[in-house]
């Protein structure tokens, strides 16, 4: 392969964990579970597993997802089916879960029927390990860039669909490869990628220039909310119940929304706060460098994530958990 060192391995510390994984899944019967309103690392991971297993000989094969494959990436789910996490509950099968950080990030429901999963393929930093085979690689920029490079070290073939899966996945959880955790090796899977076959021009057509009208709209209302905090080093915008509707938008319309606030100059800590359904309220943390460690604020509230984009949920109405996040903001930069 050009440009890359020959018999180079990307996670040569995984090399044991990921024969155990590969000698102990053929003839199984394996459910690989996404996260709820899965993004793009999270699709793209789920299907590239979903073709490793059968590679390495599993019987039988689904994946779940509590919710739909976003528009975006159904043209790169390489024909996978994908079930409803609620619904399934054939215990004749294990779970293989991907870019899940907790078990409960896959549903409700799926930790009480399988309790134990069988493997965890993971990128985050908060992620306490809970399966029985635990590959977890906080330096990934993404699930998929760590499935890319697994399957590069043990010599797995894989074709062009697959590889754009995986691009995909790396692209997402990267912005296209400019996130303070895209590292050179994040840069030498995508390279690796493209010589499979992934095509980037084609893909980036596909995934940035389908804006859909309502969400333009959605984007619209998002940044009519926009309010500065602490001489303009915080922002926050808001999603009030009902905007879906209004804006003839969905749910999955509001991912990326919170970058808009983080983009303007001085903004240190941008938030996103969602109106949910049962009252509370969904929030979403960025910031610009991740020594602002935005995971803490989001932990002292029962979420996680990583250092720059973490999130929460709280059963609290908007008007009351407002001012408590500005206090603990707040506090948060003064450290
Ligand atoms: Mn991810």
């Amino acid at each position: 392969m050009d440009g890359l060192q020959e018999n180079k391995k990307f996670f040569p510390k995984f090399e044991g964990a990921f024969s155990e994984f590969a000698e102990s899944v053929k003839g199984g019967k394996f459910a690989v579970v996404g996260h709820m309103r899965p993004d793009g690392d999270c699709i793209g991971s789920q299907v590239a597993m979903a073709y490793l297993l059968r590679k390495l000989g599993a019987a039988e094969v689904v994946c779940l997802n509590k919710n739909d494959v976003p528009f975006l990436y159904r043209e790169f789910t390489c024909g996978e089916k994908f079930l409803n996490t609620e619904d399934f509950c054939d215990e004749s099968f294990e779970i293989v879960t991907v870019d899940c950080a907790d078990l409960k990030r896959t549903s409700d429901e799926l930790g009480r029927k399988f309790p134990v999963p069988f493997a965890c393929f993971d990128h985050h930093a908060s992620n306490k390990p809970y399966a029985r085979l635990n590959i977890i690689e906080p330096s990934a920029s993404a699930t998929g860039e760590l499935l890319a490079g697994l399957m590069a070290d043990a010599g797995i073939e894989f074709g062009d669909d697959i590889a754009s899966a995986l691009y995909v996945a790396l692209m997402m959880d990267t912005r296209q490869l400019t996130t303070s955790n895209t590292n050179l090796r994040a840069f030498e899977v995508a390279t690796f990628l493209v010589s499979k076959g992934a095509d980037p021009a084609d893909i980036s057509v596909k995934l940035y220039q389908r804006e859909k009208f309502g969400r333009m709209k959605l984007l619209a209302q998002f940044l009519q909310s926009l309010t500065m905090h602490y001489d303009g080093r915080v922002c926050i915008g808001l999603l009030k119940s009902g905007v879906y509707e209004k804006t003839g938008s969905s749910k999955e319309d509001s991912d990326g929304l919170v970058d808009y606030a983080r983009n303007i100059d001085g903004v240190e800590i941008a938030v996103l706060l969602e109106d949910l359904a049962d009252g509370g309220v969904k929030g979403s943390l960025r910031s610009k460098r991740p020594e602002m460690q935005v995971n803490e604020i989001a932990a002292h509230f029962g979420g996680g994530g990583h250092f720059a984009a973490a999130g929460f949920n709280v059963k609290m109405s908007m008007d009351e958990f407002y001012p408590e996040l500005l206090n603990i903001i707040g506090e948060h930069l003064k450290r």
